[in-house]
């Protein structure tokens, strides 16, 4: 309780932030995307990571809030690097919508809502569903999904290995990308099954006619054999640990 009125304050207060996790295309570098991940600043008790505050922000439904604040400030920094990188066109930021906020009756209309007041493609920003809130859509949550898929916007499958997957509802949901959850990359080098593994979901992946992010890569290694085995995107600290907007701003700079 305690918790949730401090998140009722911190709403108010706008102590929250994002950071922007580049995610990488293995083969192709000029491409380039951010997952957008969110940090709150308490003032007295300092950064509380999302997984301390999320579930109560879900328990409570403070989470819609919290995820329209969280698309709304993602399209406004594309708007930004965009003005600031015109050469850099194709930056994509990847949101994690919680399944509260994914199966709100109106939640296309409001996403096409809030793209009306920003001048960026709908293609630029990607959405991250995990497995689980997936498998609780009705076929007029799919209807929604594939509107917006209609007008570009792309859907990720997040975790993905990790929570209850349906293998046989998988191909019903208009998705672009799976994304590998680290938990498998982490086992890369030290267990032959897990190789294995990834390349049985990365086969299902691209014959569903997904690309595929490995999430997590920490070493020359892993990225070594994901790239072998046909991933196109990956994400992890080898490449860059979530980056605050001015750090991300940067790191956009040196890459020009
Ligand atoms: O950034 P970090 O690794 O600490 O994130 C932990 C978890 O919190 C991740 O699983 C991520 O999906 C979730 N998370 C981070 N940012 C958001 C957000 O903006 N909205 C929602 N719903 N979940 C988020
Ligand atoms: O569940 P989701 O994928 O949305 O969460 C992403 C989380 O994973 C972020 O909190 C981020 O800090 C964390 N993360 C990103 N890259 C790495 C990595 O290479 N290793 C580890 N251990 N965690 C990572
Ligand atoms: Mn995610
Ligand atoms: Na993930």
């Amino acid at each position: 309780l305690q918790l949730e009125n401090d998140l009722r304050r911190a709403i108010q207060n706008q102590e929250f932030s994002l950071y922007y996790q580049p995610i990488i295309a293995l083969s192709h570098s000029q491409k380039l995307g951010f997952e957008a991940l969110i940090r709150w600043h308490h003032p007295q008790k300092g950064m509380i990571p999302p997984d301390q505050f999320i579930p109560v922000a879900e328990e409570t439904g403070l989470i819609i809030e919290l995820g329209w604040w969280v698309i709304k400030t993602a399209l406004n920094q594309i708007e930004i690097w965009q003005e600031q990188f015109p050469g850099f066109s194709e930056i994509a930021i990847n949101v994690n919508v919680a399944p509260q906020q994914l199966m709100l009756v109106s939640f296309s209309e409001q996403v096409q809502e809030l793209f009306s007041h920003f001048k960026i493609k709908s293609h630029q920003i990607k959405f991250e569903i995990t497995e689980g809130s997936l498998l609780k859509t009705g076929s007029h949550h799919i209807e929604a999904l594939k509107r917006l898929k209609n007008l570009g916007i792309q859907f990720c499958i997040d975790d993905f290995g990790t929570g209850y997957s349906s293998l046989s509802r998988l191909h019903e949901f208009p998705i672009d990308t799976l994304k590998i959850d680290r938990s498998f990359v982490r086992q890369i080098g030290s267990n032959q099954g897990e190789i294995e593994l990834i390349r049985t979901i990365i086969t299902l992946a691209h014959g569903l006619g997904m690309d595929v992010v490995a999430e997590g890569i920490e070493t020359k290694s892993q990225l070594n054999q994901l790239s072998l085995l046909g991933c196109e995107w990956g994400q992890g600290f080898l490449f860059s640990k979530p980056l605050n907007s001015i750090d991300a701003t940067q790191y956009l700079v040196a890459l020009l």
